[in-house]
């Protein structure tokens, strides 16, 4: 197993780079996304939560992430000694309308097989996703975590609709005009990913890449009266059988299946990854379920995180954790500090493995 770090698009400087090689990382997980921009929420250092008005405004449509772009982090990482893992999640912009079957679906396909192609061409194996409508809502932030420190959390889901111009908590049309996404049914968007992953996953075979689906966060059965499709563990299985490639893989959030309200976070640690269909690891801690969890310390949840790493050694799974996210510390570095609290202890829980 291999140890990562997870970077939002304005942290992938070369000391941030330098700061995970010194926690023992030797990949990266980079998200190319700003998740920021023109958002109201301040915590620029940590992960967005943003309200209902959404994380911030997506890019721009027309901009997809240039080759010279793509091997220019992958060069800046290699001059510290880090691979890149995986590129996280697609801006909205590249393709909201695949997630709301709209009038630019068709075309937004095409330059998402562009996109992957270049992801192949610089030797980016990975690209992790999260089909969802809604996305990352509906979640709170406090002092909830171990000694008053500021982490997420959820009380109760959202029945607020989502405006126009807003899919995955972010706005792609700041001038739609004014109403509600469309009612969609789960069945719908079932159908949706299927062609979805139908339509990229051979350009991927062919790119070399894979992909690796995360599932809902908070995992909801519905959220902002959108429907939710990784919601329990089995529904993992589902979208794996919806398409049988190789490339066709899991981005496997081990808090959002502990926070699932069925089936057991152990079994399908060793269900997922006894079948190879593991690409990386997001792995933190939680206390609670839905309707309510607070995500805390790593070594401070209900998840037996040494449990769940014997698992995935007994079962041979050689790729990357990364700590997704973790509780902010008391300092002057809130966000430094709680990535190296909890790489850490992952440090020390791979070394004493047996
Ligand atoms: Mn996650």
């Amino acid at each position: 197993m291999k140890l990562g770090l997870g970077l939002y698009r304005h942290a992938l400087t070369a000391e941030n780079f330098r700061f995970a090689r010194q926690c023992g990382c030797t990949h990266i997980v980079a998200h190319l996304v700003d998740y920021f921009k023109g958002g109201s929420h301040s915590a620029h250092d940590d992960q967005p939560t943003g309200g209902l008005d959404g994380w911030g405004v997506a890019g721009d449509p027309d901009q997809l992430w240039s080759l010279g772009y793509l091997q220019s982090v992958v060069a800046a990482a290699g001059n510290e000694g880090l691979k890149i893992a995986a590129i996280e999640n697609f801006d909205p912009a590249f393709w909201y309308d695949v997630l709301l079957d709209g009038p630019r679906r068709d075309a937004q396909i095409e330059n998402l097989k562009s996109l992957i192609r270049r992801i192949g061409q610089v030797g980016i194996p990975c690209v992790g996703y999260n089909f969802s409508l809604a996305g990352v809502a509906a979640r709170i932030t406090g002092p909830m975590a171990r000694g008053y420190a500021i982490a997420v959390g959820v009380d109760g889901g959202s029945d607020q609709p989502i405006p126009n111009g807003m899919v995955w908590n972010m706005i792609y049309d700041q001038h739609a005009p004014a109403g509600y996404m469309s009612p969609t049914t789960s069945e719908q968007l079932w159908d949706r990913l299927s062609r979805f992953l139908s339509d990229i996953l051979p350009v991927a075979e062919e790119a070399g890449v894979t992909l690796a689906a995360h599932p809902d966060d908070p995992p909801f059965a519905e959220l902002r009266r959108t429907p939710r499709l990784v919601y329990q563990p089995a529904h993992y299985q589902r979208l794996l059988d919806a398409n049988k490639s190789g490339r066709n893989q899991l981005e496997f959030c081990v808090g959002s299946i502990a926070e699932m309200t069925e089936g057991d976070v152990y079994d399908a640690v060793d269900h997922y990854s006894r079948a190879n269909k593991i690409a990386y690891v997001h792995l933190r801690n939680v206390r609670g379920k839905i309707p309510s969890y607070r995500e805390t310390f790593i070594d401070d949840g209900d998840v037996d995180i040494r449990r769940v790493l014997t698992i995935l050694r007994r079962n041979k799974f050689d790729g990357v954790i990364i700590p997704d996210h973790t509780p902010q510390m008391s300092c002057d570095a809130p966000w430094h500090a709680g990535m190296a609290f909890a790489l850490g202890y992952i440090c020390a829980a791979l070394q004493s493995l047996p």
